[in-house]
């Protein structure tokens, strides 16, 4: 957009004292930061209001994307960089003498999400917009966000996230678009006609947050829904104190515990409640433009993010055959059309199951549909594919809802997120449903948004990169390719090398505020940051951090290459391995830290409360880019593709997306380590794996091992003995002692070549230069034309 400094700061003026009736300068950073958001939106209000008119008027076809995670990253930087004012906001403020850096630390993070596939909602929203997509998504505002992390003594606190104490400054609240969302009470069925009897009512309420793409090619809309008392009830007076905390409750907390009865009750109370606001508002929409449920599937399409808004199959047909008076062959032809599942893990234990009479009692009209879907399932499918098949792949099993079943059996497209994890879906996790219809099942292998992690994150990158190869690449990621030219340019790679550097100082600076170490800047930056989980085996780095400790104690005057390892990390509350990893972390952390023959050698950091915002900072200054899941069991990763395209050399298995950064960068130029999936399969197959004797065997691997019981490391009794008996007493599952020496060897690798900068920065360059195709732009490209069949505004014909 078009605007001049001076306008700026007059706006911003303006704005801040209409908002808070004082001046600017006297402000608290919180305030500055909510009176800046707030007019920034208001600079794409009309705007925003506009396209969605013309979406509806021109009848483009929609794409929601349902999901119950979405984790934006902070909005101002990125909403300002993609409005073209990013250095017109930060100059401007600078000249009203504010701290832009303040500002910016002041918004809170929305974290509502946990990880992999609400980061990857969030960026496929910014691509979509970006593109010109009419692309919008559907989740849930969560009152708090993923727990904020504390570490104390070593240990996980877990500590409440009320992101919208100070209001979020992006969103609008939309009243008028509320809907009734019904629970519980009795349905039965007047011919045809269901009856409802004794429900019990929540209002959903929408909040609207702008979704706005780069040079502002569109505004859509991401759509979170809050549960409140129907307004009717609360003027009646018939609305309990009971009735208020279970209502509000609904939308208090992502991820409730639901270790409890009433813990899931709550948990699918939220997936119904999100999905049921959203399907009711699409058909809303289109009843309001006239256009036939009939043509539902060429208007609009619903993406599945996972299985938690797989509901939205039943309550589409529910929408269909009891509003719409559809027959059921009708509603089922068109819902499966309208819907696309994406599955994101292959760890059985993560696939979503509830049980049956909790649905049923939960949302009575929609276990009936379900019964029905179950019921036709088998009728039809039984006389072509036999009864074993049949059965396996039924939604209802031994009184049982299976998510992952409903999903797959009510879309027409099924996709894993990278090229390894789809293939294992196919023939391995989903096999039987992809001999029953292997047409639904494809490919999308995962992408990023360059404009958060390169253009905003890093701007040194940014502009060294337009300074050699234009800027075609902005908009054109793959076209960083180009950059090859430089591999050898002796002035490039020292460049890129001083703009490493100089991250690698904001992240120490960061750590010793926040840490109170001091690291050392000239060490290599070794980065794992991931949620903490075993098969991600953050203790195969513990291990290997220990190896080096005793190398040094072993070998104080050897030529050691520094190295500061990083980890960031959140452990889900109730995990206790997880949870444990991170005490041993920090306790070896300690001890490394304070043994002198380890000074300014090897160092330990744990970056507590880990997520998208610190992601940003931490990102530019990584060097090893640490993806080292068992192979097989990362289903693609993101982080991978963030630090790649950054300038870290990926040290990874050939997991996830690691296999296709390995294609395209070769053996050379990433560190490739430990058993390929087939191994890993063969050794499960014929259980011939016993890490018992190889550490009775192995004197490196038993000393590792041992010193995590022996009070080498104190204070890790408890916790140590966890990763011990993980080790040695189970046997292993995600085989880190295998992969050991395997590891230690890339490693030592990774070390050598650090000493010869030059060809460490040449592979840097590389590497950054063959990350295009990991953009998010290219994968909502594919989503669009191979699943959702919808057309960005530019590149349509029918004008
Ligand atoms: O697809 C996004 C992301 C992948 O990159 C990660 O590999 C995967 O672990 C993550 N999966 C989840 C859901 N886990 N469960 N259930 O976040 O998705």
């Amino acid at each position: 957009m078009n605007i001049s400094k001076e306008q700026f700061k007059d706006d911003y003026q303006k704005a801040f004292t209409n908002m808070y009736a004082s001046t600017l300068e006297g402000g608290s950073s919180t305030q500055q930061y909510t009176a800046l958001g707030t007019l920034l939106r208001s600079y794409v209000a009309e705007y925003w209001r506009d396209e969605r008119e013309r979406y509806i008027k021109e009848g483009q076809k929609q794409v929601f994307y349902f999901s119950i995670e979405f984790l934006p990253g902070k909005f101002l930087e990125n909403n300002a960089n993609n409005m073209d004012i990013l250095d017109i906001v930060e100059e401007g403020c600078k000249e009203l003498g504010l701290d832009f850096d303040e500002i910016t630390a002041a918004e809170a993070e929305p974290a509502i999400g946990n990880g992999g596939l609400g980061r990857l909602a969030s960026c496929y929203m910014d691509a979509g917009a970006s593109l010109g997509y009419p692309l919008h998504g559907n989740g849930i505002r969560y009152r708090h966000g993923l727990f904020r992390q504390k570490i104390v003594d070593g240990y996980q606190a877990e500590l409440p996230d009320n992101w919208l104490r100070h209001r979020n400054a992006w969103e609008v609240r939309d009243h008028k678009s509320s809907v009734l969302v019904r629970f519980g009470g009795n349905v039965y069925l007047d011919g045809f006609h269901p009856v409802y009897e004794d429900t019990d009512d929540v209002v959903a309420v929408a909040y609207d947050i702008p979704m706005i793409g780069y040079h502002l090619s569109t505004v859509n809309t991401m759509r979170l829904w809050s549960a409140e008392v129907p307004p009717e009830e609360e003027e009646e007076g018939l609305a309990s104190k009971e009735k208020y905390e279970a209502v509000d409750e609904i939308t208090e907390f992502l991820y409730p515990d639901d270790s409890s009865y009433e813990g899931k009750l709550l948990r699918l109370k939220q997936e119904y409640f999100f999905v049921s606001a959203g399907i009711q508002t699409i058909m809303k929409s289109f009843k309001r433009y006239q256009i036939s449920p009939k043509d539902l599937s060429e208007k609009i399409a619903i993406h599945i993010n996972d299985t938690h808004p797989a509901l939205a199959i039943p309550e589409l047909m529910r929408i269909l055959l009891d509003e719409e008076k559809l027959t059921w062959d009708q509603a089922w032809e068109i819902t499966i059309n309208t819907c696309a599942y994406t599955n994101h893990t292959v760890l059985r234990e993560a696939m979503e199951t509830w049980r049956c009479d909790m649905v049923k009692k939960l949302i009575p009209r929609i276990y009936m549909i379900i019964e029905e879907i179950d019921r036709r399932y088998v009728e039809q499918n039984k006389p072509i594919y036999g009864d074993e098949l049949v059965q396996s792949t039924r939604p209802i099993q031994d009184d049982y809802l299976h998510m992952a079943h409903l999903a797959i059996i009510g879309s027409h497209s099924v996709n894993g997120v990278a090229g390894l994890h789809s293939k294992i879906l196919s023939e391995d996790v989903l096999r039987d449903f992809s001999e029953m219809t292997p047409h639904k099942f494809n490919n999308k292998t995962n992408g990023i948004s360059q404009r958060r992690y390169l253009h905003v994150a890093n701007p040194e990158l940014r502009e060294l990169i337009s300074e050699c190869i234009g800027e075609d690449w902005l908009t054109n990621p793959a076209s960083m390719k180009v950059l090859l030219a430089y591999q050898n340019d002796q002035s490039v790679l020292s460049k890129l090398a001083d703009i490493k550097h100089q991250n690698k100082e904001k992240l120490a600076q960061y750590i010793k505020e926040n840490n109170g170490i001091e690291v050392n800047t000239d060490a290599i930056f070794d980065v794992l940051i991931k949620r903490l989980h075993a098969y991600k085996r953050q203790h195969l780095q513990l291990l290997h951090i220990i190896h080096l400790y005793f190398y040094l104690k072993d070998n104080p005057q050897a030529d050691f290459q520094p190295r500061v390892f990083i980890f960031g990390a959140k452990a889900a509350p109730s995990y206790v391995f997880a949870k444990d990893v991170i005490k041993v972390i920090n306790e070896v952390a300690e001890t490394i830290n304070n043994d002198p023959d380890c000074k300014d050698k090897l160092q330990v950091v744990f970056i507590e409360n880990y997520g998208a915002a610190l992601a940003e900072l931490i990102i530019p200054a990584a060097e090893i880019s640490e993806q080292i899941s068992l192979a097989g069991k990362e289903a693609s990763g993101t982080g991978n593709m963030k630090m790649m395209l950054n300038g870290a050399l990926t040290m990874g298995t050939l997991d996830g997306a690691n296999v296709e950064i390995n294609s395209f960068v070769g053996d050379e130029n990433m560190f490739v380590f430990g058993l390929r999936k087939e191994e890993v399969d063969r050794y499960n197959e014929r259980a011939s794996y016993n890490s018992k004797d190889l550490y009775k065997s192995d004197a490196k691997i038993k000393r590792v091992v041992d010193s995590l019981v022996d009070g080498t490391f104190p204070r890790i009794q408890i916790e140590g003995q966890t990763i011990y008996d993980h080790l040695i007493t189970h046997n292993d599952e995600y085989y880190a002692l295998k992969d050991f020496h395997s590891f230690v060897e890339a490693q030592e690798k990774a070390a050598k070549l650090y000493k010869n900068k030059d060809e460490w920065n040449k592979k840097s360059l590389i590497n950054i230069a063959n990350s295009g195709p990991f953009s998010a732009d290219y994968a909502v490209q594919r989503y669009a034309s191979e699943i959702w069949i919808a057309q960005p505004k530019a590149m349509r014909t029918d004008k």
